[in-house]
């Protein structure tokens, strides 16, 4: 199918910013992708900044080149990119206020369980639930749509919605996280809805087949012991995977290890300090190791050459360096891999 739209570019000129990825010029309408930015990093416990991810990304996308490599002609499908939000932006600042008094009242020797900061913790948490309730409901409706949804964050915390929404239009599925954390905690200076949670939750939802959780070097003894009970998770650790490489075993069949742990309809959740800090040295929490940036494509695309079928992804954690407004390295990244994910989400619906 080639879309109206589709006649106005052309993958030679130049991209011209006006609020869509890549300066697109398609309708949600006639758009068979959908970027969902979200705004929110309330509750982030280290550097912030991430809730600036969705507008530093899109304002960065236009330098990318429309074309791509695995996907032909791939700027005449049709990608949309909703606004983002300014309510749900507003309210994020005005709760990350009272999130810093409350981490750094634990900080000077408080506990969470303290009863003099129950009030200001039960406001950030409804906000959180309000917050995933409303992820939940935006997406529901794009995906009974048909649109193949890219949820942009915000921190980590933000696409549990969605992935609620997904298993309501697909059915069971599978997870592929790439992530230097593995985000099991229950909750995590008191907020329930924290980066450093997202996947306890999703655990908890009916039908996640199996979470495979890729590049984790930064975890607590606790996480350890619920991926260990838990049959569904698997983890390749960066440590696991670099000794293999370093022993010669090459990349393509690591992927492939990674690939048989996955069902046929799979979620990714691209957490960007999956990465190597090179590619997001301002994200919230870096920790050296991870990913190369070809390495997390690479996999990707041998998720898609086994014939699996990507339902939607999140990527989360870009955040623009906050003392350099210039600086857009972050999120020339951040937009190379959404749009990468997108375009290999394409690829790989059944025809
Ligand atoms: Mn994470």
């Amino acid at each position: 199918m080639t879309l109206l739209s589709a006649d106005l570019i052309d993958p030679d000129d130049i991209s011209r910013p006006n609020g869509q990825f890549l300066g697109f010029p398609y309708s949600l309408e006639e758009s068979q992708i959908v970027f969902f930015p979200v705004p929110w990093d309330a509750t982030t416990s280290y550097g912030a900044g991430t809730a600036q991810g969705p507008q530093a990304i899109i304002d960065a996308s236009v330098q990318l080149e429309p074309t791509d490599f695995h996907v032909p002609q791939v700027w005449k499908i049709g990608h949309h990119t909703i606004a983002p939000n300014e309510k749900i932006r507003a309210k994020n600042d005005k709760m990350r206020q009272l999130a810093k008094q409350i981490i750094a009242y634990q900080e000077a020797g408080g506990t969470c369980q303290d009863k003099q900061i129950q009030p200001d913790l039960e406001v950030i948490n409804n906000a959180s639930e309000n917050l995933n309730q409303w992820v939940y409901e935006q997406t529901s409706a794009l995906l009974q749509q048909n649109k193949l949804m890219g949820l942009i964050g915000g921190d980590h915390s933000v696409p549990l919605g969605l992935m609620k929404a997904l298993i309501n239009q697909y059915g069971e599925y599978g997870i592929l996280q790439i992530d230097a954390h593995a985000d099991l905690r229950k909750a995590y200076e008191g907020f329930t809805y924290s980066h450093a949670s997202i996947m306890n939750h999703v655990i908890q939802l009916p039908r996640i087949s199996n979470l495979v959780q890729v590049g984790l070097r930064d975890f607590s003894q606790g996480e350890i012991e619920t991926a260990k009970a838990d049959k569904r998770i698997f983890w390749f650790t960066d440590w696991k995977l670099k000794e293999k490489a370093y022993q010669g075993y090459i990349w393509q069949d690591q992927c492939q290890d990674i690939v048989a742990c996955l069902p046929n309809q799979v979620y990714i959740s691209f957490d960007v300090d999956g990465l190597s800090p090179e590619f997001c040295p301002n994200t919230g929490t870096p920790v050296p190791g991870g990913l190369d940036f070809n390495q997390a494509l690479y996999l990707i695309e041998m998720l898609v050459k086994s014939g699996k079928q990507i339902i939607g992804f999140d990527l989360c954690e870009v955040s623009p360096n906050p003392n350099n407004s210039n600086d857009e390295w972050d999120a020339n990244v951040g937009a190379r891999v959404a749009y990468k994910l997108a375009n290999l989400m394409f690829a790989s619906q059944p025809s």
